[in-house]
């Protein structure tokens, strides 16, 4: 495949129709810093017309559709991604810079994977009903379940289609309009899904994009908006702080998927070849911009500096280049501003006197890479829980190494943060693993293993990591409301 585009030019969707907004921004390649797209920003009036088109899809067709017509269109979507397959990837890595193979199996398989996951669980929901005893006889209780309405769906940058879709998904299948809003760093992929969805027959009005940012533009016109029923967000916890406060004079219900400080655990009873493996993936995979990335690794004493210096190995051995080089491990940060805050912590941990194990550079790729936002990864160790590497969130190919001793120690470790998204622990003892994993305060534990998804488990954090839980029948009940129905027999 080919990864050359020409400079896109990338419009709102609005209403089944692309539209213009009043200015542009630029979209910047962080792989050279060259042009990816001119970008539409969405001013009020047209993120007003977004929801009122949204509100007239529900009062219309779409809001009379069937739950078995919405899976028949949601598998049609999913097909139709998966023969944009291309399309979809290149869309991705301009935006992203993100090597080709982890775009590949991880971002846009998951596009089509979370329409067939949603169609599916639609597909086998039933009703909730049962009989109640009362003084006159037996009355009939049942729920019907009905979509919220319009749905404002707000994402980040770094997985932009997978997170799109993770909503748009179960917004859909649920019977709602949605209005989304992705991020300013990467508006392609959600536009090429306007497109997939309206040549798969999604009535107009039900799917819009607005582009833009987020304070006085796009993102706060949307989350203000008095037409918006319920606001799906993933992003940074200060971000949906403020989306609360924003919702809060309409009162409108929120799911939050936040930031993370993520623990990992080795117990010296680990395979620790096995360990190392797992936490190569989720310290550096996109170059640790996924919210479920660890950036605490806690390692019992006997092993401490094994692991230490077998992960050092691996941070040495990553291939940063072009993203459509086979060989590339590692791409860039999505944007120098994103790369200057990452380094801030370099930064800072020099001053916190930790112990560099690894890189800490910028790295020298030559002239064709050089406008990129490049970054080599950073270990640490030498600094107890109390450092700011330790505690804030830093989003980058990062993580601290702590050592341990017991395991109710690396239990109070791993849980004092406010942070609470996911966690890992390396162990062969499974007793062991069942009790840690149930201990700690997350939403997410994996047990010998990282970012192992199965589409109907519950997703989401605890603490700063976010409010409510998505995926299955957990998107379900954010996405509708039930309504009981009492029948007196
Ligand atoms: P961000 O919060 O800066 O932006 C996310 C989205 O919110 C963007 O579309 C942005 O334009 C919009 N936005 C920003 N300010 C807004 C406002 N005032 N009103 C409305 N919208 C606004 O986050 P980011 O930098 O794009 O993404 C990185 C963060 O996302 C990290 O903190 C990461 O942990 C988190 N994240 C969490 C999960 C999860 O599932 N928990 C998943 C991915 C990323
Ligand atoms: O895999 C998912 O469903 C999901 N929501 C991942 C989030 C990753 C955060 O960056």
């Amino acid at each position: 495949m080919s990864l050359n585009r020409d400079v896109q030019e990338l419009r709102a969707f609005v209403g089944g129709e692309f539209a213009d907004g009043p200015r542009t921004f630029d979209k910047i390649s962080p792989v050279d810093g060259s042009l990816v797209a001119k970008v539409h920003e969405a001013d009020q009036e047209l993120v007003d017309r977004a929801v009122r088109s949204a509100r007239a899809a529900l009062d219309g067709a779409w809001g009379r559709t069937t739950a078995t017509e919405r899976v028949t269109l949601l598998r049609r979507i999913a097909d139709r991604i998966e023969e944009r397959f291309d399309d979809l990837l290149a869309a991705e890595i301009a935006d992203t810079g993100k090597p080709v193979a982890l775009a590949t199996n991880l971002d846009v398989r998951r596009a089509s994977a979370n329409f067939r996951a949603a169609a599916d669980i639609i597909a086998g929901t039933g009703l909730d009903s049962f009989l109640t005893d009362t003084p006159t006889g037996q009355a009939l209780n049942y729920a019907i379940r009905k979509p919220l309405g319009v749905v404002g769906v707000i994402v980040p940058w770094n997985l932009p289609l997978l997170l799109l879709t993770w909503k748009v998904a179960p917004a859909l299948a649920s019977g709602n309009a949605v209005v989304v809003k992705p991020s300013e760093e990467t508006p392609s992929s959600a536009t090429l899904l306007a497109e997939i969805l309206a040549e798969a027959g999604m009535p107009a009005g039900a799917f819009n994009v607005v582009h833009g940012f987020g304070p006085d533009s796009a993102g706060e016109f949307l989350t203000t908006h008095p037409g918006v029923d319920g606001i799906t967000f993933t992003g940074e916890s200060a971000t949906g702080s403020v989306i609360m406060r924003a919702v809060a004079p309409h009162v409108r219900p929120v799911s939050f998927e936040l930031g993370g400080k993520n623990a990992a655990i080795v117990f010296d009873d680990a395979e620790v070849d096995r360990a190392i493996d797992g936490l190569e993936r989720s310290v550096f995979t996109n170059s640790g911009q996924i919210c479920l990335c660890t950036e605490r690794v806690y390692v019992q004493r006997g092993i401490f500096d094994e692991v230490a210096a077998g992960l050092a190995a691996r941070a040495k051995g990553l291939r940063f280049g072009r993203p459509d080089d086979p060989a590339t491990t590692t791409g860039p940060l999505i944007s120098h501003t994103h790369r200057e805050k990452v380094r801030s912590y370099y930064t800072i941990a020099e001053q916190e006197g930790a112990q560099l194990l690894a890189g800490g550079g910028i790295p020298e790729l030559g002239p064709e890479l050089a406008g990129g936002a490049w970054l080599e990864p950073a270990l640490w160790s030498g600094v107890d829980n109390s450092a700011r590497i330790v505690r804030e969130e830093i989003f980058g190919p990062v993580a601290a190494l702590l050592p341990f001793d017991t395991e109710d120690e690396a239990i109070r470790l791993a849980n004092d943060t406010e942070y609470g998204l996911a966690s890992s622990v390396w162990t062969t003892n499974l007793e062991r693993g069942h009790r840690v994993a149930a201990a700690l305060r997350v939403g997410m534990s994996w047990v010998n293993t990282w970012y192992l998804r199965d589409l109907r488990s519950p997703f989401g954090g605890a603490g700063l990591s976010g409010i409510g839980r998505e995926g299955g029948v957990h998107s379900l009940h954010f996405y509708s409301e039930p309504t009981n129905i009492c029948v007196q027999l």
